[in-house]
């Protein structure tokens, strides 16, 4: 799938509680500034729920739609299957990839993992990319683990895995090409863009960023 390994590059995710202002009005303005895939993940003290959160939702896919930006759900499969999203993400604490994997058919599926044995057991479950966090300490995930820099992503190309692979957890402009020099195909951010100042200028620098380190796989 080397097609999503290009969708993954810069991979915007957020949901209502993520932004100082209309999150259409963010989303626009990432995809302006070069946002290649983006994970609509509605979580949190005060997230939408029922209706609301379905017409967010639906607010935000078609925004994507129109410009050709992939749409995956997190972890909320019945939302994806109801808005025919391009995927899913899921974490260790959701369904079983492989049961998520079965309702899904042939949509995106990305599962987060946090070692050599989860990402083993999320490849033989059909997982198409992995997240891999937290690369750095975040304040966006309030029960984010420790971070680990970039050992595991190491690890799995040392050993020869391929699968499409992004970092998550406090990736700012400033060290996204860590990131990427240590064997990711891209970079997956909430704070980054949706608290910066301009959205647009800060989806623009990552973009450059990730595109100006030379990818062997
Ligand atoms: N998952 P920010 S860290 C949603 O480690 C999420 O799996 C993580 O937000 C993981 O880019 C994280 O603002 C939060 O640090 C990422």
């Amino acid at each position: 799938m080397n097609h999503l390994r290009e969708m993954l590059k810069v991979y915007f995710i957020m949901g209502s509680t993520n932004c100082f202002k209309d999150p259409r009005e963010v989303l626009a303005e990432s995809i302006d500034g070069g946002i290649t895939m983006f994970q609509f993940r509605e979580k949190g003290d005060g997230a939408l729920t029922g209706v609301e959160k379905f017409n967010l939702a639906k607010d935000l896919q078609s925004l994507c739609r129109k410009n050709q930006i992939p749409f995956i759900v997190n972890d909320d499969i019945e939302l994806a299957l109801a808005l025919d999203a391009d995927g899913v993400h899921i974490g260790q604490e959701d369904e079983p990839a492989s049961v998520v994997r079965e309702k899904i058919g042939n949509k995106i599926l990305g599962v987060s993992v946090h070692s050599m044995e989860e990402a083993l057991a999320a490849l033989k479950d059909g997982a198409d990319y992995f997240g891999i966090g937290p690369v750095f300490p975040t304040k966006t995930k309030k029960d984010a683990k420790p971070s680990r820099g970039t050992t595991l992503i190491e690890e799995l190309r040392r050993k020869g895995y391929s699968t499409p692979i992004v970092g998550i957890g406090g990736i700012t402009t400033e060290n996204a090409s860590t990131v990427m020099a240590a064997g990711a195909n891209g970079i997956s951010v909430i704070s980054a863009i949706s608290h910066a100042s301009s959205p647009y200028e800060a989806a623009k620098i990552l973009r450059k960023r990730v595109e100006s380190v030379e990818k062997v796989i």
